[in-house]
């Protein structure tokens, strides 16, 4: 049951143990196929982005962060390597709890600075992706015999339950991973974290700010096609786990820059008419010669507005850290206490 979770939490985090799957999070094969069929009802059509990170998907993104193009990662894994200590400096000891961790490789400045000055540090990387949280936590493991990790394996929202047990705190939510949600996902996600996050507690966000649209786009069309491979994937998922027969070769990747929306749009343009056939549900979706299906977006920020728009979230803004170019920023926030905020009843994931 939902509320036994955070006592579940409690007591895996009291014997050691390195994994807790949260509620609901071995999804059955329904809730997939579901939640393809309502987004191939749909005109135009779309996919939701979380499905991306099967065990394939999760390495494929792994991939793709060492692209030449990819310059998300390597911005923000410098600005972590250059102001880890300095954030820790105004956090103090903390436990860290990191959001959509998937191989935590970034996360490691971060607990090599929390892991200096405590005996002992507690970590909970979150993630739909149980085989990167198995990694990430056999890497940890290896390099630091001071940290304790117990991961939770699920969505967000069935982790935040379990934040007020872990105050001193400071959530972690890094590669710009909030630029995959809209603009109503944001909103809901910014309420559902201050909700649950006690005054006191820090929040460290990475954003990826808009920049030059040629270098944004290479980076979501990278010459090694990796990227296009990612998109493939989905597909070849939908193929595995429900039963179609989708030709992967009449699949386009196409990324591009919405000036409108300020956002990365990541589409699967069908080239040859395809019937995409879901066995459980006894259900076909056309799909018609040139037609595009949006499978994830990639919204790119400002910076004043986006510290406004956390400030009314009771997020006060202690320090922003950007790289030279000002592609990036790391903001480290803390959850003040004059705006109560009440929790969405519910995160949703819907790319549009
Ligand atoms: N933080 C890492 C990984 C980012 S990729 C980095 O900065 O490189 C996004 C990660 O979020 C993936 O590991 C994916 O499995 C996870 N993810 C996507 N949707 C999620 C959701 N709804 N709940 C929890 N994790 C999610
Ligand atoms: C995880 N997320 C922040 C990546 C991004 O840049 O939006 C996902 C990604 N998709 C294609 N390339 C990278």
């Amino acid at each position: 049951m939902a509320s036994d979770f955070p006592a579940r939490f409690r007591e895996a985090v009291g014997s050691g143990a390195t994994l807790v799957e949260a509620p609901g999070t071995r999804e059955s094969e329904l809730a997939f196929a579901r939640s393809v069929a309502a987004g191939l009802s749909d005109d135009p059509k779309w996919l939701h982005c979380r499905f991306l990170y099967d065990a394939e998907g999760s390495q494929l993104f792994e991939e793709i962060t060492q692209q030449p193009e990819y310059y998300p990662t390597r911005t923000e894994a410098a600005l972590l390597a250059e102001y880890s200590v300095a954030i820790r400096e105004i956090t103090g000891p903390r436990t860290l709890v990191e959001l959509g961790s998937g191989y935590s490789v970034k996360t490691e400045h971060l607990l090599a600075a929390y892991s200096e000055s405590a005996e002992r540090v507690l970590y909970v990387p979150v993630d739909v992706s149980d085989t990167a949280l198995r990694e990430a936590s056999k890497a940890i493991a290896e390099s630091f015999a001071d940290v304790q990790v117990t991961g939770i394996n699920g969505t967000y929202g069935s982790a935040l339950p379990v934040l007020r047990q872990l105050s001193p705190q400071m959530v972690i939510f890094l590669g710009s991973t909030i630029g995959n949600f809209n603009e109503a996902e944001t909103t809901a996600f910014w309420r559902n974290v201050a909700g649950h996050l006690p005054a006191g507690d820090f929040f460290l966000l990475g954003a990826d700010l808009e920049k030059d649209v040629q270098v944004m786009e290479a980076a979501y069309n990278d010459a090694a096609g990796v990227t296009a491979r990612f998109t493939n994937n989905y597909f070849a998922r939908i193929n595995r786990e429900l039963g179609a027969n989708i030709d992967l070769d009449a699949i386009e990747h196409v990324a591009a820059w919405s000036p409108e929306r300020r956002r990365m749009e990541i589409l699967a343009r069908f080239h040859m008419a395809q019937t995409i056939y879901i066995e459980s549900l006894d259900q076909a979706f056309a799909i018609s010669p040139g037609e595009e299906i949006l499978l994830e977006i990639s919204r790119k920020f400002r910076l004043p507005d986006l510290e406004e728009e956390l400030f009314a979230f009771g997020f006060d803004v202690r320090r922003t850290f950007t790289d030279q170019k000002g592609w990036f920023a790391l903001l480290l926030l803390e959850r003040i206490d004059d705006v109560v905020i009440r929790p969405s009843p519910q995160l949703s994931h819907n790319v549009r």
